[in-house]
């Protein structure tokens, strides 16, 4: 929750959003700056792999990526774009807004060095 916090100023900056999920509890609600018309993907990181529960994704759509952790700490770094926001096993998800610019293969990649295994944990999706 803080360090998604800290991200927001540059993220803003950037052109794209982060937003810590309000339901998680503790009284705080963030606001969350997810377009209506956003398609959700969760993002699940794990020891040592990415998840996604959608892999094809369309130009100009915006995407709600939802990202959590079920094991231990990572950083979810989208190449290509200023997005790298850490998750980490037993706090809330946390959403990352962005708008794909154009078709191609995209790749996710820990930049949090997480184990034995950190070195191939990257995931591909198909913008169209
Ligand atoms: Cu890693």
């Amino acid at each position: 929750m803080r360090r998604a916090a800290a991200l927001w100023t540059s993220a803003a900056a950037a052109g794209f959003a982060l937003t810590a999920c309000g339901t998680g509890g503790g009284g705080q609600t963030a606001p969350t700056k997810v377009p209506a018309n956003a398609v959700h993907v969760h993002v699940t990181a794990s020891n040592f792999q990415w998840t996604m529960d959608r892999t094809t994704l369309k130009t100009g759509v915006p995407v709600d990526f939802i990202v959590q952790s079920s094991e231990s700490t990572h950083g979810f770094r989208l190449i290509g774009s200023n997005i790298s926001v850490t998750v980490s096993a037993g706090q809330p998800p946390v959403h990352v807004v962005w708008t794909p610019p154009k078709p191609g293969q995209y790749t996710i990649q820990c930049d949090v060095f997480c184990g034995s295994g950190h070195a191939n944990m990257f995931k591909t999706f198909t913008v169209q």
